[in-house]
């Protein structure tokens, strides 16, 4: 079975036209659709429940994550699609997503926004997600361009070991790291975007914050030694121009007298060759967590 989970909340324009998108069943699998309603007050619930979804109720917390996360817990399915409930998203496109999977080439499918409608995601967004991507290419390795998509597909299986935490607009980036992280085979296949019908749950300057949290987060607890040796190498080079002043006074005229330089010097080394071992601990134990669990 395949299972549609379209997080909603207030989206009465759009909802009916998002459900109604997809087919009854798709290439032997049945489809069933659910709407995780995050306490709509307009007709989205009506509306979601006469186009054929099942509505579930969201009962923790607010947020899109805490209603993806409760949905997958009760939804009981072999692939699950996720898709937004604003129409940005096109249903006619889940063979994109879903096929992949079928064919075993991947476990997790993210759909890449690439053709988009002029002013689907505004400027600022379009230069956080370059940023947000940047940085997981260069933390993961992996050739990740739309982590934070919100159309996707994935497998029961994938799921395992994952345990969603972030409420809100962190959840995208929390599902590409933990699949990550599991060594889920990822792929990320084209599709379209197109402008939201209604109004936006998404602020820029919140959930960008949010974002950045759940990405600095992801990538200490997947590689905890990359992440402290980075900081570490960072306080390193902040070291340098107060070390460099110290020894030129030294050798020049023969006594320091800054000593506050040289301390500054000092405490910034200390950091970071402390903090680069408790990298190295910190990696010891992710290894052990790891030994532990592939044991059960
Ligand atoms: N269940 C649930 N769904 C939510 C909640 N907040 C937002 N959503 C839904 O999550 C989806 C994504 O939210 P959007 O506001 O479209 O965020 P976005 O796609 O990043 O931003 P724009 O489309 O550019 O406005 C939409 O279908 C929302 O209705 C919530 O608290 N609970
Ligand atoms: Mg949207």
């Amino acid at each position: 079975m395949i299972a549609i989970i379209i997080p909603a909340l207030n989206e009465e324009e759009a909802i009916e036209s998002v459900i109604e998108g997809f087919p009854a069943s798709y290439r032997n699998h049945s489809m069933e659709t659910y709407v995780i309603d995050g306490g709509s007050t307009d007709g989205t619930q009506e509306l979601a429940e006469s186009a054929g979804a099942k509505v579930i109720k969201q009962r923790r917390g607010g947020g899109k994550g805490n209603g993806v996360s409760q949905a997958l817990e009760e939804i009981d399915a072999d692939i699950y699609v996720m898709i937004d409930g604003d129409s940005t998203y096109d249903p006619k496109e889940i063979d994109r997503l879903v096929d992949p999977i079928i064919e075993g080439e991947a476990e997790h499918v993210i759909g890449r926004r690439s053709d988009r409608e002029k002013g689907a995601i505004p400027r600022i967004n379009l230069v956080g997600n370059y940023v947000f991507n940047l940085i997981t290419r260069l933390m993961t390795g992996k050739d990740i361009r739309d982590m934070l998509s919100g159309y996707r597909a994935f497998t029961r299986e994938s799921l395992e070991h994952t345990h969603f935490t972030r409420p809100g607009f962190g959840i995208e980036t929390e599902m590409t790291f933990t699949a990550l992280e599991n060594h889920v085979p990822i792929k990320e296949v084209e599709i379209s975007y197109g402008n939201r019908k209604g109004n936006s749950k998404l602020h820029p300057m919140r959930d960008g914050w949010r974002i950045i949290n759940t990405i600095i987060w992801s990538i200490r607890d997947m590689n905890p030694l990359k992440f402290f040796s980075t900081i570490s190498l960072l306080l390193l080079v902040l070291a340098a121009y107060p070390s460099y002043l110290t020894i030129q006074q030294k050798l020049s005229e023969g006594i320091i007298q800054h000593p506050g330089t040289a301390i500054a010097a000092g405490v910034l080394a200390i950091l970071a060759v402390q903090l680069f071992v408790f990298g190295m601990l910190a990696d010891q134990i992710k290894n052990v967590e790891k030994r532990l669990r592939n044991r059960r």
